[in-house]
């Protein structure tokens, strides 16, 4: 006799800023091989194929349950022959031949290798590997010459491949609240990023700041970044100034998606805990309160002059040492007025794949136009103001959905 088995079809919403997506995946060796191919597209400078591979995993990421058969898949959105093909291959295999030669590939690897140096991206990866350079020793080893960001990043390569902790994210929190609160009473500081959707783990720590009387945030950011420098907490940093209002197309219609805010990049230097708890660090920069100036770190020095040097002058310092008392952490900071503060809080909590969907939902199904900064609503021509998340989704004609729900 012949047990058919009821097969009921997933349903799910086509844009990923409709569905919840908590931190539970149910179909995670799928997704994991979607977002591999998705990572090889754009390491390959193929964005398109990129974000199509990111939505189909997005649209596994929120299903109830496993998947079991190619019949469940029939109608979800987002999901290309190409996608479909590997899901096929694993559920009858165990895994994708594509995606497991990818990852073996010597081109994969050396990209991965390379772009994991903060401050490379995927032109400069390819054209080191279009000159020889597979891996961070050939790098020391050819002429290449680094910036100031590549040249630390390649200093605290083993540190910054680590993953950020929650527990470090709350120590660097603490620290940051301090140093906030101490340079402008009153300002209010945000943790932004995976760790405001729930993440246990990171590839950096994002804040967002603001205070509460427009105008009051203008050069807090030059004061928050002096003020960790004096403390010896800053490793790197390269602050770029806002831009929005010089904009020539205008606020809330930027010709990029890349932000205008006050923002700055940086390598923190976190002291690791004993185990009392004492918090230590090699040279002496125990306490927020303890002597400024006194430990200034390299990025001082690396300001002056002399922006690009040679791969080689940076040594093998990225590998750990047995008595460093501190680690290397890639912090952002962002800091924005309080009138765009709810379209910042929103643009900056993520996924990435979540705020692009939200992006292409106001512009296709809304005709808005939504930044980081503003959301515009081009058939009454006017923008939208809102002092809250809740308010930005109910003028998109959206569901609210919390940022523990946003991990598309
Ligand atoms: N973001 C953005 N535009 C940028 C950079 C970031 O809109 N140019 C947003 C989307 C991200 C969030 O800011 O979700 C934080 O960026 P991260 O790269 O730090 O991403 P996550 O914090 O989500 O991931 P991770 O946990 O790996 O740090
Ligand atoms: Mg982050």
């Amino acid at each position: 006799q012949q047990i058919t088995e009821e097969v009921v079809a997933f349903s799910v919403p086509s844009y990923a800023c409709q569905r919840r997506t908590t931190l539970e995946n149910h179909n995670m060796v799928l997704t994991d091989a979607l977002s591999l191919l998705a990572e090889n597209a754009e390491l390959s400078e193929e964005d398109g194929r990129g974000v199509a591979f990111r939505r189909a995993a997005a649209v596994l990421k929120c299903l109830p349950e496993p998947v079991r058969s190619m019949a469940q898949l029939r109608g979800l959105p987002c999901l290309g022959d190409h996608s479909l093909r590997v899901i096929k291959e694993i559920l009858e295999t165990g895994a994708s031949s594509e995606v497991e030669s990818m990852r073996e590939s010597e081109r994969y690897k050396a990209l991965k290798v390379l772009t994991g140096i903060f401050g490379v991206g995927a032109k400069t990866a390819d054209r080191w590997i279009r000159e020889g350079i597979q891996d961070l020793q050939q790098l020391r080893d050819s002429e290449q010459t680094l910036n100031r960001a590549q040249q630390a990043g390649l200093e605290h390569y083993h540190d910054l491949n680590q993953l950020v902790t929650k527990a470090e994210a709350d120590a660097i929190s603490e620290i940051m609240e301090r140093t906030v609160i101490s340079v402008l009473p009153g300002a209010q500081m945000t943790l932004i990023g995976g760790f405001r959707r729930g993440k246990q783990t990171g590839h950096d720590i994002d804040f967002l700041i603001t205070h509460p009387e427009e105008g009051r945030e203008e050069g807090l950011m030059s004061k928050v970044v002096s003020c960790l420098e004096a403390q010896g907490f800053l490793l790197y940093q390269k602050t770029t100034r806002n831009s929005y209002l010089e904009s020539s197309s205008g606020p809330g219609r930027p010709s990029s998606n890349m932000d205008r805010f006050e923002r700055c990049f940086s390598i923190f230097k976190l002291a690791k805990e004993d185990k009392r708890g004492e918090t230590l660090m090699e040279d002496g920069a125990k306490t927020l309160n303890g002597d400024p100036g006194s430990h200034s770190p390299s990025s001082g020095q690396s300001q002056a002059s002399g922006d690009r040097k040679r791969a080689s002058e940076d040594g093998a310092k990225d590998k750990p040492s047995k008595h460093k008392r501190w680690r290397a952490v890639r912090v952002d900071l962002v800091v924005s007025p309080i009138s765009q503060f709810a379209f910042a809080l929103l643009g900056w909590t993520g996924s990435k794949l979540f705020e692009r969907e939200l992006r292409r939902w106001a512009g296709h199904e809304r005709s808005m136009s939504l930044s980081s900064h503003a959301l515009f609503d081009s058939k009454q021509g006017r923008y939208l103001r809102a002092t809250s998340e809740e308010e930005i989704f109910a003028h998109l004609g959206l569901e609210f959905i919390p940022p523990s729900e946003r991990n598309a």
